[in-house]
């Protein structure tokens, strides 16, 4: 069984719905669309010398995902962005159908996240590496000063070995003004959000997330995506701790619809403090048990279902996604 949805995202355009709420406008952030605010898709395309795009996965696409020869960036090759202002705020989406990007700048400089998936983290995270996969959104803020023009890099040597991932890529080139406006330092803290509280849970579901040998098979719980097959029904309001695993060699980015969860753990560990936030698309590395507390709170039917899926479209063609309903 293979699905369309992969030659349909490969072969179209994507872009993003910025949404800001009473919480984000109080805040002191770069918020001027398209001077020091900008939005960054992220993609990869495979292109031929006559200049087509074709979609014609072989057997290594279908197992590690379509991966393109050039990267783009709101669907342009090779762009540019001349910055005005110290602070400069990208909000990043990786696009693409299969790559887990390790994201750096070309001179190794600091960056805070202040957002995840779902909206704002507690406090910014600094950071000089960020790893997005399909489907994951950060928001990162960058200083631009110090006269040099530098780059948004994929730095696959970042991802210590793991199979996959897409080639060395150079994103977008930033080319700060020699005069830059000031602008007043990122909050020392963002967003309300509590700790994650495991009391309430309810029940905890496992998902296995399995490969077959080459790519063969997609399966999540030994069962491959059926249109007319609901696997799961959750109950509304309710808590509950969902374990995903994966029995492969290749990393697997979950999505689930129609929620932000947040993640409780790593293989027992605490995740990373730019994944403590609301998200809604976690990566699940080979041998990794991953925890998160889900509730579904609005939406309720007993006939439409949604999806969880792994993000990497060829994958989710493939099988790996299943249907819930939330009653
Ligand atoms: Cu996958």
């Amino acid at each position: 069984m293979f699905h369309g949805t992969a030659n349909q995202v490969w072969a179209g355009i994507a872009g993003m719905a910025l949404i800001d709420d009473d919480e984000s406008d109080g805040l002191d952030l770069p918020r001027d669309y398209g001077v020091d605010d900008i939005p960054v898709v992220l993609q990869d395309r495979g292109f031929l010398t006559n200049g087509q795009m074709p979609y014609n996965p072989g057997m290594q696409a279908r197992m590690m995902g379509m991966i393109g020869n050039f990267p783009l960036v709101n669907g342009v090759i090779a762009p540019y962005l001349d910055v005005t202002t110290s602070l400069v705020r990208l909000r990043i989406l990786n696009g693409s159908n299969a790559s887990i990007y390790q994201l750096q700048f070309s001179d190794g400089r600091e960056f805070s996240q202040i957002a995840s998936d779902g909206g704002l983290l507690v406090a910014p995270a600094r950071m000089t590496q960020l790893q997005l996969a399909p489907g994951e959104r950060a928001e990162i803020v960058v200083d631009v000063t110090g006269g040099k023009t530098f780059r948004l890099v994929n730095n696959p040597a970042a991802r210590g070995g793991m199979m996959g991932g897409a080639p060395a890529f150079s994103f977008l080139e930033i080319r700060p003004a020699a005069t830059l406006a000031p602008t007043t330092p990122l909050p020392a803290t963002l967003a309300n959000l509590p700790a994650p509280d495991i009391t309430a849970v309810k029940r905890v579901r496992k998902f296995e997330l399995q490969m077959g040998m080459m790519g063969s098979s997609f399966r999540i719980n030994g069962r491959e995506m059926k249109m007319d097959v609901v696997n799961e029904v959750v109950k509304v309001g309710e808590a509950e701790i969902w374990e995903i695993s994966s029995n492969g060699m290749l990393p697997h980015p979950f999505h689930v619809h129609n929620t932000q969860y947040r993640v409780l753990s790593r293989n027992g560990r605490p995740p990373a403090p730019n994944e403590a936030g609301l998200k809604d698309t976690v990566v699940v590395n080979p041998g990794e048990v991953v925890r998160i507390l889900v509730r579904f709170d609005t939406y309720t039917d007993a006939e439409r279902p949604y999806m969880y899926h792994c993000h990497i479209l060829e994958h989710e063609d493939g099988g790996m996604m299943g249907q819930f309903t939330v009653v």
